[in-house]
């Protein structure tokens, strides 16, 4: 195998748990979004169209439709140009071992994927934020300051700090101090979960954290903090663009609502940097003679005889005579029967909102209605 510059490890093995119903029967990395998307494309679309042609996804839990999306990886063209998507499973052990423990364990359980590949960089991502990024331009940060281990960063809410790995820099935008979610942040500079690393230095890093006992096996709580106390290079790159997590249900509806409007706060139809997904041929969407549709993206194999306004029908929904969604996302398959209503909702995976039922609210101050995947919703329920 020809040795590769920099190969990427896409941690896509969270439970998600905090999407709720959305993950039931689904990894987060494989919940749809966007209408004809999964949450995974954003990241692995990046990879394409920064010629980074080698991506080992790591997954771990409810994977079975992550695996069967990802095909072959041809559909975001990573597979034509030599390293391909590799599915990494965590495996047994002999000792029994099994399950992935940290994010740095889990790729610590895939060095010979690493190794095989013999890259010069390792490029190291999470499979569930919203953005676009030339991870080439990181790359030739890290290379100019022959760092061991780049960090992308942006600024965030003060009051979101605690949730992120916090960082503090020098002028020259070396990495002075690196604190895992503190609960009194002191700058809102904050990691986005990107990092590159000198393979070699990763390799060893990870060889060393396997063998300490009291380590949690984390990139963010472990390795980072490791490699800044023995005063490794350690850099930060900044990005500027949108980059939302979407990791609640009220951020999955907000950055889904964020796709729509003449001016979207992030852009499906920009074409230099096109957001790829193995979507399945499907009809095209039919709006009936009544139907009426505004401010929606309509996906193919939708059926629209009602009204959708400012909403989301991923494919092959089905919006009835006499039905109004608003504000909504439908997720694959749903269907939203004769008469019903529904207002600031997300409706799982082939939900089913029975006919006349009102479902959500238009006040904003009240959560968004979320419906699980395959649920149906009768009158009374
Ligand atoms: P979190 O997002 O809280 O913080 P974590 O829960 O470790 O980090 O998840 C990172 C990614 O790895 C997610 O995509 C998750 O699905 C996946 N993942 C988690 N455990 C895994 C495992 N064992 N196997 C495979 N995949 C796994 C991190 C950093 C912070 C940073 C935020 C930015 O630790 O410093 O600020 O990301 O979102
Ligand atoms: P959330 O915080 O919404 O649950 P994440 O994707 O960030 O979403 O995952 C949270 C945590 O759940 C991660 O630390 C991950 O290690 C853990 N986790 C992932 N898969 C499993 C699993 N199969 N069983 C138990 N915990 C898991």
């Amino acid at each position: 195998m020809s040795r590769k510059e920099c190969i990427a490890m896409l941690l896509a093995g969270g439970q998600g748990s905090r999407l709720g119903a959305l993950t039931s029967k689904i990894a987060k990395p494989a919940v749809s979004f966007g209408g004809k998307y999964r949450i995974i494309d954003f990241t692995l679309s990046n990879c394409a169209n920064s010629g980074i042609d080698t991506v080992g996804v790591l997954t771990q839990y409810r994977p079975y439709r992550l695996h069967a999306y990802l095909g072959s990886g041809s559909a975001w063209d990573l597979d034509e140009r030599g390293g391909g998507v590799s599915i990494l499973p965590p495996y047994a052990t002999q000792d029994g071992g099994a399950w992935y423990n940290g994010t740095a364990d889990a790729v610590t359980q895939n060095l010979d994927y690493i190794k095989a590949h013999d890259p010069e960089y390792v490029l190291i991502l999470s499979g569930d934020a919203l953005y676009r990024m030339d991870y080439r331009e990181m790359l030739d940060n890290h290379i100019k300051h022959n760092a061991d281990l780049t960090i992308a960063v942006m600024p965030v809410p003060w009051e979101d700090a605690s949730r992120f790995g916090i960082l503090t820099t020098d002028d020259d935008d070396r990495i002075t101090k690196f604190t895992e979610k503190p609960e009194k942040p002191d700058s809102n500079l904050a990691s986005m979960g990107i990092y590159i690393f000198t393979a070699d230095f990763l390799i060893k890093a990870l060889e060393d954290d396997a063998l300490d006992q009291r380590s949690g096996h984390d990139f963010g709580g472990d390795i980072i903090p490791k490699a800044l106390a023995d005063g490794k290079n350690l850099y930060v790159h900044k990005f500027h663009g949108y980059w939302k997590d979407v990791g609640t249900i009220a951020s999955y509806h907000e950055t889904s609502m964020g796709l729509l409007g003449p001016n979207p706060e992030f852009d499906i139809y920009e074409k230099s940097a096109p957001i790829m997904s193995n979507d399945t041929t499907r009809p095209p969407h039919y709006i009936g003679p009544n139907g009426r549709v505004d401010d929606c993206l309509v996906s193919n194999g939708c059926e629209v005889f009602g009204t959708a306004k400012h909403s989301i029908l991923s494919t092959d929904c089905v919006v009835e005579e006499r039905a109004i969604v608003e504000d909504s996302v439908l997720l694959p398959g749903a269907i939203v029967k004769s008469g019903a209503h529904v207002v600031r909702a997300i409706l799982g995976e082939n939900a089913v909102v029975e006919e006349g039922v009102k479902l959500g609210s238009v006040d904003t101050q009240k959560d968004t209605a979320v419906v699980g995947n395959d649920v149906v919703i009768g009158k009374g329920e």
